[in-house]
């Protein structure tokens, strides 16, 4: 197991399987509709019924993103089938390709962890400078700006992200959920959505 999986502790499953969820929505955004429950989040398919992707239970064997391998982890649970094995050595579901290292939190990208990240955050929510934020096509829903900007992580990003980068900074608040502990201003993990960062320490 790496360090970076390590790091993850048990408080953050749910943020994970919030993760591992909104990848397979990416993955079936074709899709004419959801098929996860609004309240639970399982997901629903006609033919095996729910499916539950917060596996804590399984311990180290829960389903999760690895960041670092850029692919799904771990067994999620049919109440039809059983037990659902989402990779083994040699059949996975990987995001490799669309990943580049960034710094949780680091809006304006320069590569440090600060005061202008947080006014990075502020200005693309409300005053439109930057236009954008440094993900996907740099919409609020980018499933990128996601995991880059969402600090306060309820899988959407506004003023509370803001209000959370601003009190870890300043008031030793709560560290970004994909930060490295203890290393959250200065080490950069594999990030799905968002493009390489040159500036990542
Ligand atoms: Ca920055
Ligand atoms: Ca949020």
């Amino acid at each position: 197991m790496s360090e970076l999986q390590r790091t993850f502790g048990g408080s953050r499953a749910i943020f994970f399987g919030a993760l591992l969820l909104a990848g397979l929505l990416c993955v079936r955004q074709a899709l004419p509709q959801s098929n996860i429950h609004p309240t639970n989040k399982f997901a629903w398919g006609e033919n095996i019924g729910w499916v539950n992707f917060d596996t804590r239970s399984k311990g180290t064997e829960r389903a999760r993103l690895d960041l670092v391998a850029q692919r799904f982890r771990g067994y999620a649970w049919g109440e039809n089938v059983g037990w659902i094995n989402l990779d083994d050595s040699t059949h996975f579901v990987e995001f490799g390709g669309l990943s580049g290292r960034q710094l949780p939190g680091d809006c304006n990208q320069d590569g440090d962890l600060d005061l202008s990240d947080a006014v990075c955050a502020l200005g693309v929510l409300f005053t439109g400078n930057p236009p954008v934020f440094p993900c996907g096509d740099g919409s609020l829903t980018h499933f990128g700006i996601v995991f880059l900007i969402d600090w306060q992580p309820d899988w959407a990003v506004d003023l509370s992200d803001a209000i959370a980068a601003l009190t870890f900074i300043f008031s030793g608040g709560s560290s970004h959920t994909l930060a490295i502990l203890g290393m959250e201003t200065s080490a950069c993990v594999v990030m799905p959505g968002c493009p390489d960062n040159s500036n990542c320490p």
